[in-house]
């Protein structure tokens, strides 16, 4: 059984919709978190280490990181397509994306948020212009990051973006528009948004 720990309208909504698109069966546990403005806290039924959601538990085994939990998940039904297998020409660039969501892209654009200056040589991600120019040429002749297939990367980068250009943190551009419009009219976007108004 897979097992979702999970808090509405957070980081665990992506891994949801990557349920929803697999479309296997799983239970959610929806749980406290601690908040930006203080409320909340720790919940002792959260297994992850930090009390941070995502947490995903599959049978009595932990996965925890939204990145590793996709790939988890990718990999853990090959049949679905939702990600390029190991031998796939493609799995490197599916690899690097997945990584560059919370690897690169959060952190840039929450030092933009909390005006951080960026210092190169020191910070292992770029700054936020640079995060977004990389985004618009990838996207700007591609359906989808990996090229002509929806993947999870879809899910880990497209859902950043949308969202971090709903709030405003990133810049709006007509690449961008396009690409997170045509990844949030899934089904499966909607369904989450369903399930966690
Ligand atoms: N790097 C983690 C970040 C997870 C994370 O920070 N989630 C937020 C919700 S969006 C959380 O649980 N915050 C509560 C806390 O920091 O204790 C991941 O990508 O899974």
């Amino acid at each position: 059984m897979l097992t979702l720990y999970q808090f509405p309208k957070s980081r665990s909504d992506s891994i949801v919709w990557l349920l929803e698109e697999l479309g296997v069966p799983y239970e959610t546990k929806s749980v406290s978190i601690r908040r930006a403005d203080g409320t909340g806290e720790r919940d002792p039924a959260n297994p992850h280490p930090h009390g941070k959601v995502p947490a995903l538990m599959h049978d009595g085994h932990l996965v925890f990181e939204t990145s590793a939990i996709m790939l988890y998940l990718t990999d853990l039904f090959p049949e679905k397509g939702l990600g390029p297998a190991v031998g796939d020409p493609m799995r490197g660039e599916y690899l690097s994306w997945l990584a560059y969501r919370t690897g690169v892209i959060e952190p840039a654009m929450l030092m933009r948020r909390l005006e951080v200056k960026h210092v190169y040589g020191m910070m292992g991600w770029a700054p936020a212009e640079e995060v977004e120019e990389v985004l618009n040429e990838t996207l700007k002749d591609r359906k989808y990051i990996l090229g002509d297939t929806f993947s999870a990367a879809d899910i880990s980068v497209g859902g950043a973006v949308h969202y971090m250009m709903l709030f405003k943190i990133m810049k709006e551009t007509p690449v961008l528009k396009d690409y997170a419009a045509r990844i949030t009219a899934r089904p499966a976007f909607k369904k989450t948004m369903e399930r966690n108004p």
